[in-house]
């Protein structure tokens, strides 16, 4: 596929993927979601140790695309918010982590897609919100339970009531944000992170990231023991004994991926 709505750049193991859609704000039109579901589910290979997904420097995504929500019949507007709903559980179940780097505006469907993400680095100049209620709608991309989940209840509810725009210190205050970044640093400090994630075994990160989306949403008890069946997963590789070897030769360790 050919795509008209973003780049996606290979980068030995990290893939960065840019939205492009400067005019709109990066606003998620159907063509744009059909490119992002194209390129997690269908051009990156297992050989991806962790993605890096941005935007331009005004905006990381303005939302989902008010114009084209307007002129759509209610058959479209279904397939519209199961295109949306699929790219966003394919990004959630990607098999590395995703990282955002919100470079500026993150809002209503923005915002979703940054929280689908594993991790969310900001620069100064970017803004969070779920401003649905302004449009007399809700947050439809899982807004309601990614962004509750993430920062708790009262703060969720806070932001998707009031439909309030924050800036990056205050996202990184309730913990929306990971990290903020002088605007010329965020890239820099985002593959910085991507690199040190590729440079883990990647089978064990990508258990771990199935522990944690997975566990969250069962009962401690299960969650635990879902863990002990990962973690004999994770026991039965051979990055496992190169970690451990590694350790005790007191080397680094070169973890291949088996
Ligand atoms: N959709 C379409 N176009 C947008 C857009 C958006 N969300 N946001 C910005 N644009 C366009 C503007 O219309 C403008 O285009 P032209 O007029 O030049 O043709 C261009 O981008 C530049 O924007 P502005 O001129 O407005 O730029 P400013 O710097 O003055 O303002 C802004 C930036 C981000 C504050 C402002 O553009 C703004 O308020 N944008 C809308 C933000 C917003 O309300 N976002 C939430 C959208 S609602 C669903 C699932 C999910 C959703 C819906 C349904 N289903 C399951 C069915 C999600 C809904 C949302 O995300």
């Amino acid at each position: 596929m050919e795509y008209q709505n973003l780049t996606c750049e290979i980068q030995e193991n990290i893939a960065i993927i840019t939205l492009q859609r400067p005019k709109a704000l990066n606003a998620l039109n159907q063509a744009i979601l059909t490119e992002l579901n194209h390129v997690f589910s269908e051009h990156l290979s297992r050989e991806i140790r962790c993605v890096v997904l941005t935007g331009s420097e005004k905006a990381f995504v303005a939302g989902a695309d008010i114009k084209e929500m307007d002129s759509m019949t209610p058959i479209q507007s279904r397939y519209f918010a199961r295109s949306g709903q699929l790219i966003f559980q394919t990004i959630e179940n990607f098999h590395a982590p995703v990282i955002a780097a919100v470079n500026g505006y993150a809002l209503g469907g923005g915002c979703e897609l940054a929280l689908a993400c594993d991790i969310r680095l900001a620069s100064q100049k970017a803004k969070f919100g779920q401003p649905e209620v302004n449009l007399g709608i809700i947050p439809g991309f899982g807004g309601t339970q990614r962004l509750t989940r993430t920062v708790g209840p009262g703060k969720a509810r806070e932001l998707i009531y009031t439909g309030n725009t924050i800036n990056a210190e205050e996202a990184h205050r309730i913990g929306l944000a990971n990290a903020v970044h002088a605007p010329e640093e965020l890239m820099p400090e985002t593959m910085k992170m991507a690199e040190t994630i590729a440079a883990k075994a990647p089978l064990a990160v990508s258990l771990c990231k199935k522990a944690i989306n997975m566990g969250t949403n069962m009962d401690i008890s299960r969650a635990i023991e879902f863990e002990a069946d990962l973690f004999a997963e994770s026991f039965a590789t051979n990055d496992r004994k190169e970690g451990i070897e590694a350790f005790v030769q007191k080397r680094k360790a070169n973890f291949v991926g088996k």
